[in-house]
């Protein structure tokens, strides 16, 4: 029997060699499959359906059942962390989510709490466990949290936003309070984390889906540090767990990520994958890199340029398959086949 030793995606985050890379989406559980709006349908609230773990399983399921994908990510969000912290999050329909008593002001940084993740979030680890036990013994189950930076975006701004104003400016003039909220994120983070891998998590990815929004100097200050410090508290009690860190649009930070103790790095489209492996060396997985709006277009363009991405890249250790952002809720599923064909069939030669 497959054992998650034979795992395309764990060899390939080892540098191991593989018959052709791991294939899995970014947001491929949820958002664009018949099956998931259905699902959603009956439960609204999208909070609700992050803390029901039979939702959360059937819809970390349902990619896996539709395509051969060498990975499942745990349906939940990076948003439970600021919940669970006092800043409690909804989702209004069209909206994204909202946190409407943001953590904007020295007050309201101090009176976030550190909480028990057993207490607060063990929904999450239930979903884990009851998915693990429910998925094929080769496929691994990548759990995740937000970058602390990231999760702060939306903790401080209150919700999405498009020039992050409110918390750029408190990293130039209150640095040492977004530092306190840093570390508290980071606190609670490492606990979470932590419960995941206990519940049956076999990888982890941290989303640094906003960490190229800073200076080169700014990032150095309020988003490595903190994914070093939990890179690195991982690596502590799971040696065995290897993390991938995804900061997108960071293109200054390959080099600085590769030294904090991750195994992969997620790439955006908006660099090539070789410009990225000449700053990294040979030894750190590369995850990535297809343009989303490819995935929008038609079989054959998906086929055309999931090809010359794998070009670039695919024939030696240490590749991963993926998109370089989420997969989009208009994504049609044929060109999803296409992109699994297409990593099916290239010649790796
Ligand atoms: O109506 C719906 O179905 C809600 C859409 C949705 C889904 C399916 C949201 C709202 N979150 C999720 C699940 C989710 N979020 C997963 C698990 C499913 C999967 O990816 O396969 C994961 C890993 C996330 C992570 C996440 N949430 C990130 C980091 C990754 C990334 O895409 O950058 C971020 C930034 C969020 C916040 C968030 N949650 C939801 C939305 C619409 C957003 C983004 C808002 C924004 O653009 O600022």
């Amino acid at each position: 029997m497959s054992t998650l030793s034979d795992s395309r995606f764990l060899r390939a985050l080892a540098c191991q060699s593989v018959d052709r890379p791991p294939l899995w989406v970014m947001r491929q559980a949820g958002r664009y499959l018949p099956e998931y709006l259905e699902l959603r349908r009956q439960t609204p609230d999208f909070m609700t359906f992050c803390r029901t773990p039979e939702l959360a399983m059937e819809a970390t399921l349902q990619p896996l059942r539709r395509f051969p994908l060498d990975a499942a990510i745990i349906f939940s969000d990076i948003l439970t962390i600021p919940d669970a912290m006092g800043t409690k999050v909804r989702f209004a329909p069209g909206e994204g989510p909202i946190i409407d008593d943001p953590a904007n002001s020295e007050k309201r940084i101090k009176q976030l709490i550190t909480p028990d993740v057993e207490d607060t979030l063990g929904y999450v680890a239930k979903a884990i466990s009851a998915t693990r036990a429910a998925m094929p013994a080769d496929i691994p189950l990548i759990g995740f949290a937000g970058s602390p930076w990231t999760v702060a975006c939306y903790q401080v701004e209150g919700g999405s936003s498009k020039l992050f104003f409110t918390i750029k400016k408190m990293a130039y003039d209150a640095p040492k309070l977004l530092h306190e909220l840093l570390r508290k994120i980071t606190a609670v983070t490492i606990d979470y984390l932590c419960m995941q891998i206990q519940a049956g998590a076999n990888a982890i990815m941290l989303f640094d889906s906003w960490g190229g929004v800073l200076s080169p100097e700014c990032y150095d200050a309020f988003s490595l540090p903190y994914l070093k410090t939990i890179t690195q508290a991982l690596k502590e009690k799971h040696p065995d767990i290897p993390v991938t860190a995804f900061s997108k649009q960071a293109h200054h930070a390959y080099s600085k990520l590769a030294n904090i103790g991750v195994q992969g790095i997620g790439v955006d489209w908006m660099i090539d994958l070789r410009d990225v492996r000449a700053q990294v060396g040979p030894d750190v997985a590369l995850q990535g890199n297809l343009d989303p709006a490819v995935i929008l277009t038609t079989p054959e363009i998906v086929s055309e340029h999931a090809h010359r991405m794998l070009d670039q890249i695919a024939s030696k250790p240490g590749y991963i398959a993926n998109l370089g952002h989420g997969i989009d809720k208009h994504t049609p599923i044929e060109n999803m086949h296409a992109l699994v064909e297409a990593v099916q069939s290239h010649d790796y030669s």
